[in-house]
C-alpha cells in the first residue's frame, strides 16, 4: 500500500471510531492496563510506511524554538550527555499495550536543561526524519520517565521501532513519542502534529481514554 493509501485509511477509521460513537468509557483503571486496552507479547510496528534509515554517522538532533541556547547534537555528542534508563509500560491507541520496555538513552530534562527554554516556551513539537510530528505539553514532557531513547532491552533502537532514536513518553499513548526523532522544537503555543490534525486526541491520556477528539 502506497503510504498516502495508508495514511488515509488510518484517518478513515479515527473519523469511523467517532461516528460510531467510540467514547471513552471513564472506566476506572483498575490496576496496571488502561481501560479498553490489551496485554500483548509482541512488539507491533506502526509507521507511515516510511522507515527512513539514517546511519548514526549522519544522524543529528536539533534542540531548537524558543530556547536561550539552541544546539544541534551528533551522535557522539548525544552520547556525551548522562545516559539513563527507565522501564516503562507501553499503550498505542489501536488498543495494544505492552508491558515492561527497557528503554535507554538521554532524559528529556537532560537536553531541556542544555537548551534552557525561554520561560515562555510551554509546548514541544517533535519532529521525524520520516516527516512525522507530534506536540506535547512542555510540563508532560519534564517527568523522568520521558527519554530519548537509543537502546530498548540492551540492544540499540531498531529501524522499525524508531533508530537511531525515538522518543518515548510513557504516560501519552504512544503516538506521542516520535520515532526516528530529528528535532525537537519548543514553541509558545501548541501546534498539532501528524496525527492530532487527523483527529487524534490532543492530549492523548491512555488512562482517560482520550483517544480520537
Ligand atoms: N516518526 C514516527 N514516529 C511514530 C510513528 C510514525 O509513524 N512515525 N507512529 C507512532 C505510533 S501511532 C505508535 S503506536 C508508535 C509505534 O511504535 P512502534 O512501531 O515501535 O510500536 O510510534 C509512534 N511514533
Ligand atoms: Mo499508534
Amino acid at each position: 500500500m502506497s503510504k498516502e493509501r495508508y495514511i488515509a485509511a488510518k484517518q478513515r477509521w479515527a473519523e469511523k471510531q467517532v461516528a460510531a460513537g467510540v467514547r471513552p468509557r471513564a472506566v476506572p483503571a483498575a490496576g496496571r492496563l488502561p481501560p479498553g486496552q490489551t496485554l500483548t507479547a509482541g512488539f507491533p510496528v506502526l509507521d507511515l510506511g516510511v522507515k527512513p534509515a539514517i546511519p548514526t554517522a549522519r544522524w543529528t538532533l536539533a534542540l531548537d524554538g524558543l530556547v536561550e541556547n539552541p544546539v544541534t547534537l551528533d551522535w557522539a555528542a548525544f552520547h556525551a550527555l548522562p545516559q539513563v534508563t527507565d522501564v516503562s509500560d507501553f499503550h498505542c491507541v489501536t488498543t495494544w499495550s505492552k508491558y515492561d520496555c527497557r528503554w535507554g538513552g538521554v532524559a528529556f530534562t537532560t537536553l531541556y536543561e542544555l537548551a534552557r527554554p525561554k520561560a515562555a516556551a510551554k509546548f514541544v513539537y517533535f519532529t521525524g526524519y520520516d516527516g512525522y510530528s507530534t506536540n506535547v505539553p512542555l510540563a508532560s514532557c519534564l517527568d523522568d520517565d520521558v527519554l530519548i531513547a537509543t537502546s530498548f532491552d540492551g540492544a540499540p533502537v531498531t529501524l522499525e521501532h524508531g533508530g537511531p532514536a525515538r522518543v518515548i513518553i510513557p504516560k501519552l499513548y504512544a503516538w506521542k513519542g516520535a520515532k526516528f526523532v530529528k528535532a525537537v522544537t519548543f514553541l509558545e503555543n501548541d501546534k498539532p502534529g501528524f496525527w492530532e490534525v487527523r483527529g487524534y486526541s490532543n492530549t492523548a491520556d491512555p488512562w482517560k481514554e482520550e483517544r480520537y477528539s
